[in-house]
């Protein structure tokens, strides 16, 4: 496993030179922020941020995330466009020397929460969700404040948006999902790219959107939709576990089993109630997963993909991007560097 952590670049708070001193980190996870979804990543970009990743000594073989954009996720006409420039990128990421592309299939929001500063009782601050506040929310009739959340869109446009996938269902985002598989796969395995989906954060519909990326036999589905080295998983931990049915342990074994496993987040989270949790600390005495279990279970089908410590809780007074501190994560990483260090001394 090759131990990494995500670097947002130039305007991240965290700096390089900082992550140079957590101990065992090799790589760096990063990606073009400044491009719009959908957009190709000019060349030179890559190239550069590449460069300044191995100036620093890490390695960078993994980007995180390559957008796919709405219209393909809808399955509008328009969405060959957008497909053409997604394997645009894959074309001149692996030319940059990139093997790993982390993508996701979540219609409208990414990872959503509804306290991005909850305070916890040592008086650190994480992010929370709970989806009573969540079914409370009408995004489209009502003006949109979900904490945390990167306004990209305008008020009409985010509606307008939602509007078009009022007619979605599951299966037919499934549907979107193989067509866009069967033109960039072919595409990732001519440029040697393992594209890893990332599971929907949380796993399960919010808003009346769908999400399909959510358990155990959806992620064998996925895989079953186009067979082949370049189609695989990027499983986050955190992600996942929050629903009680997913046992990750077992998701490891089997995918993992099977060479799958092309990315790993892992994290720790609370359980509150039925999908009410937040984000712990690492380790398993603060969470409710078993972080040391799913550990031992990579090392056992012998994972040596990137792995890297997924979100933090905000400690000893550092402001910053939530969930992505510098502190908390260099924590998790040396929890998870001495786990690993255990099972293989
Ligand atoms: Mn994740």
């Amino acid at each position: 496993m090759k131990l990494s952590m995500r670097w947002y670049g130039k305007d991240d708070h965290v700096k390089l030179s900082q992550i140079k001193q957590i101990p065992g980190i090799k790589g760096i996870v990063s990606a073009i922020y400044n491009i719009p979804p959908g957009e190709v990543w000019p060349f030179t970009e890559i190239q550069a941020l590449k460069k300044e990743i191995n100036d620093h000594g890490f390695n960078f073989d993994t980007v995180e995330s390559v957008p796919v954009h709405e219209e393909i996720k809808l399955g509008l006409k328009t969405r060959d466009r957008y497909i053409t420039n997604f394997i645009s990128n894959l074309k001149n990421l692996s030319r940059a020397g990139i093997k790993t592309v982390c993508y996701n299939f979540m219609p409208v929001f990414d990872w959503t929460r509804t306290e991005i500063a909850y305070n916890l009782a040592d008086g650190s601050q994480t992010l929370i969700y709970n989806d009573e506040q969540i079914k409370k929310t009408d995004p489209i009739n009502e003006p949109f404040t979900l904490p945390g959340w990167d306004a990209s869109y305008q008020q009409t446009e985010l509606k307008n948006l939602l509007q078009k996938y009022q007619t979605l269902d599951q299966e037919k985002l499934w549907t979107n999902l193989e067509y866009f598989l069967k033109a960039v796969v072919p595409a990732a395995e001519k440029y040697d790219i393992q594209l890893a989906i990332h599971p929907d954060d949380p796993p399960w519909s919010i808003f009346g959107l769908p999400r399909i990326i959510t358990n155990q036999s959806n992620l064998r589905r996925l895989i079953n939709l186009v067979p082949s080295p370049s189609n695989g998983l990027a499983i986050c931990t955190g992600s996942l576990g929050v629903n009680p049915d997913n046992n990750l342990i077992e998701i490891i074994r089997e995918f993992g089993g099977m060479n799958k496993i092309f990315f790993m987040h892992v994290r720790n989270v609370k359980k509150l109630g039925p999908k009410s949790f937040y984000e712990s600390a690492h380790p398993n005495e603060n969470g409710s997963l078993n972080i040391v279990g799913i550990m031992k279970a990579l090392y056992e089908v012998n994972f040596t993909g990137t792995l890297r410590p997924d979100h933090g809780r905000m400690i000893w007074g550092e402001s910053g991007k939530p969930g992505y501190g510098l502190y908390d994560r260099a924590l998790g990483a040396s929890y998870l560097l001495g786990i690993w260090a255990s099972l293989s001394n």
